[in-house]
């Protein structure tokens, strides 16, 4: 469907291919040498790029770039077969499967890397194509938890709802459990204009993060007790009368609720949960008092919780006390993290959605988006399952399964368990660019063309829909996965629902499909987000320019207040004991970008950060015997895995921290908990107890590039 361009020499305007700053850059040259160079014109990043996405062109041209489809032979190898080979295996077994156990015996899972016309594509091959309910994506171990606080509270999740050029007229930023100076560093920018605009900014995080050693203030907060902070800090507010009353009168309701939950808030209890000394939190309490503008900002740390929902509650009902929600320069809002994290969360690719963010149980939404796909409303499953439970179900209720764009075998919690499960399912299909850790494992492997062999749009961590541009030909058989669904689905004998002229005329039906939807893209066209340099959702009418900015008058509740909710600090599920006696949490370095599939294929990348490491404190170290650089071995109630140790004083003794980009013997999921948020499903990545294990033999390290 999709015509094949030919390659172009001609330098093509795009955006980076990893997170959802989503950098303007711009492709030059052929497939088979393309280079990349920042786009000064676009305000997001000002012309700046990490070194990933500088470095983003050898993953275009890599010599390891899946080129022809891979199927397993008779001998259990996978081994390259045609396109026509491939969808022949694929449809069979899912022909198969459905006759035997039902269409819900079918689970797709899919990514918040994925363009939106691709997203929207999977949650209408799911429901139309596979007429299965079983539709997850990855973004339910990233956004989830930020999403349903933002729902609760505000009636609408877009993560930030202020651009971040409004970020350099704060006075405070409080910055929660987000490290920006390694996995955004464009947006550091903005602080460092806040700086010298006379601005402060607050970190709240277990370790000096790069972030934190640059921030006025930093709350090394014990893993798993922000919400005890939040409310210790807004315990302080109400006792000096620094909330704003007015605000809570007019804009919110439920505030009784949470002033009698915080009352037994004190700082020195507060200060035995969270660790932060009484001191700083009634300077943190002073400096929100007296400022005029402030921003709360929340980051992964205290979202990826089995209690994510309640501590992001807790932060926006400190933001809601200060009357901060809506005003000019202030506000409360979370760093979206994928490319397209905040369209993937939007289009129906989760399990209990349609797109234009509507509820798959709403009888309107239902009869709106079946009337777009021209089907019967009783042809569309009910919610299905959320990822990690569909990872559960994998062998027993689910027995086939198509992964597009997410490498969980590496990304997630307790992947070891996850792992076996994959074992135990009768057809895995994967497609992705590389043989990755979780192609590997597959019957049948698709190689799908990348962010500069396609067209589609992005929507940023802004909520500003911008478009992707192809600047080269997809290399050897590579096909967009766009391209993949319709032609599967003219196999699976539904192709009628499946015919595009080209990527803008899914983006059109996505546009149609959302109307009246909270993320309403009706008014948005490709046209208009080249004119105005990407175009903010909500957008109803081809006349209207786009929200940069939600929540000037109203929220989009039933009363249109905001609201507030009282939480309770609860411990983390799993908490160091005797047994395993440390904090571990897990995250980011600058180098590698989430499962590693892409950045641990770049040569300048991998001599950054060529292995996983532990970061963990002087004394802690010398406690176990172990220096800079020795190999240490992690264990937890789950497995164990290796790392290199790296030593730091700005971290809490009590915490070991390793980045999660590697698989193998050197696992960070190999160790983590899947305990979920009762509400988003979150699993619990950023919290559980470890202990150094000494008997342990160590795996060799720098094994597991690729
Ligand atoms: N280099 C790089 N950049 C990326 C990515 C990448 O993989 N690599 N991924 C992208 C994606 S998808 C995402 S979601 C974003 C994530 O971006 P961030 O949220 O900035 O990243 P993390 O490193 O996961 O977590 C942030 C911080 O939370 C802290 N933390 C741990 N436990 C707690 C806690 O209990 N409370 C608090 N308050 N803090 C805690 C960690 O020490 C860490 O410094 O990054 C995006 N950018
Ligand atoms: N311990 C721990 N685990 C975590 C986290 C943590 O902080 N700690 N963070 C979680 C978070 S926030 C996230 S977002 C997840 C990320 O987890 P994953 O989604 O598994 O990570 P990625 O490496 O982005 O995987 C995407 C895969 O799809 C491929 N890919 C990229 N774009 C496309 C495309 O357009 N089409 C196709 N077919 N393939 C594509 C890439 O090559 C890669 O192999 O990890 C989660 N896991
Ligand atoms: S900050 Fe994000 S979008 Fe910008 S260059 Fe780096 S990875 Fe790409
Ligand atoms: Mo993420």
């Amino acid at each position: 469907m999709i015509a094949l361009a030919q390659s172009s020499p001609a330098p093509v305007a795009t955006h980076c291919p990893y997170c959802a700053l989503q950098c303007g850059m711009v492709v030059h040259g052929k497939s088979s040498f393309p280079a990349i160079s920042p786009n000064e014109f676009f305000s997001v990043n000002k012309g700046a790029l990490c070194i990933k996405g500088w470095t983003a062109a050898e993953v275009l041209n890599h010599p390891e770039r899946l080129l022809r489809p891979l199927a397993r032979n008779a001998a259990g190898r996978l081994s390259l077969v045609s396109w026509e080979e491939a969808y022949a295996r694929i449809v069979s077994a899912l022909r198969t499967t459905q006759s035997k156990y039902g269409k819900d015996a079918v689970g797709l899972l899919s990514g918040g890397s994925l363009t939106n016309e691709k997203a929207y594509l999977m949650g209408k091959f799911a429901r139309v194509a596979l007429g299965t309910r079983n539709i997850d994506y990855n973004g339910r171990f990233c956004m989830s938890s930020a999403a349903a606080a933002s729902i609760k509270a505000f009636g609408v999740d877009r993560g930030l709802p202020f651009p971040l050029e409004d970020i350099p007229y704060a006075e405070i930023v409080l910055l929660v459990g987000s490290n920006p100076a390694e996995t955004m560093p464009p947006l550091m920018q903005f602080f460092e204009q806040q700086r010298r605009n006379g601005g402060r900014l607050i970190v709240v995080d277990p370790r000096q993060s790069e972030t934190a050693a640059k921030a006025l203030l930093h709350l090394k907060v014990t893993p798993g007790t922000d919400a005890a902070l939040a409310n210790g800090l807004l315990h302080l507010l109400i006792r000096d009368e620094a909330i704003d009353h007015a605000y809570i009168e007019a804009r919110t309701e439920g505030f009784a609720k949470v002033k009698a939950e915080v009352a037994t808030y004190w700082p020195e209890r507060v200060e035995r949960i969270t660790g932060v000394p009484e001191e700083q939190l009634t300077r943190v309490a002073k400096l929100l008092a007296s400022a005029q503008t402030a921003m709360i900002i929340s980051g992964r740390g205290s979202e990826q919780q089995a209690q994510g929902v309640n501590n992001t509650l807790a932060w926006i009902n400190l933001a809601l006390a200060r009357g901060l929600v809506g005003r000019p320069y202030s506000g409360f809002g979370t760093l979206t993290g994928q490319g397209n994290g905040q369209g993937g969360r939007e289009h129906g690719q989760k399990a209990d959605q349609l797109p234009g963010y509507r509820k798959i149980d709403d009888p309107a939404a239902r009869r709106h988006v079946a009337a777009v796909w021209g089907i019967a409303e009783e042809e569309l499953p009910g919610p299905g399952k959320s990822a990690y439970e569909l990872m559960q179900a994998l062998g027993g209720e689910i027995k086939a399964l198509l992964s597009f764009a997410f490498n969980f075998a590496v990304s997630a919690p307790d992947a070891n368990a996850v792992k076996e499960r994959v074992d135990k399912l009768d057809f895995f299909c994967v497609s992705d660019f590389f043989l990755s850790e979780t192609a590997k494992l597959a019957d049948v492997v698709l190689p799908a063309a990348q962010w500069a062999e396609e067209e589609g749009t992005m929507t940023n961590l802004e909520g500003r829909v911008i478009r992707r541009r192809r600047a080269l030909a997809p290399m050897g058989e590579a096909r967009s996965d766009a391209t993949i669904l319709c032609e599967l689905a003219q196999r699976l004998g539904r192709g009628q629902y499946f015919k595009y002229a080209n990527t803008e005329a899914i983006f059109n039906e996505l546009a149609l499909a959302t109307a009246g939807g909270v993320a309403d893209y009706s008014g948005i066209t490709y046209d208009k987000i080249d004119e105005l340099q990407g175009v903010h959702w909500p957008c109803p009418a081809a006349d209207h320019p786009g929200t940069p900015h939600l929540f000037r008058g109203s929220f989009p509740t039933p009363s249109g207040k905001a609201r507030f909710h009282a939480v309770r600090h609860l411990t983390p599920a799993e908490e160091p004991d005797a047994e395993y006696p440390y904090f571990l949490t897990t995250g980011r370095t600058l180098a590698h970008y989430q499962s590693g599939t892409q950045t641990r294929r770049v040569e300048k990348l991998q001599e950054m950060a060529p292995e996983a490491y532990a970061e963990m404190h002087p004394h802690l170290a010398k406690r176990h015997g172990l220096h800079e650089g020795d190999t240490v071995t992690l264990a937890t109630r789950r497995g164990t895995a290796a790392f290199r140790v790296k030593l730091s004083s700005g971290i809490r003794e009590d915490t070991i921290f390793t980045p999660f980009h590697w698989g193998g013997t050197n696992s960070a999921n190999a160790l983590t908990n899947a305990a979920l948020d009762p509400v988003s499903r979150m699993p619990e990545f950023k919290v559980c107890a470890v202990r150094i294990d000494p008997t342990f033999v160590v795996p060799p390290l720098g094994g597991s590039r690729i």
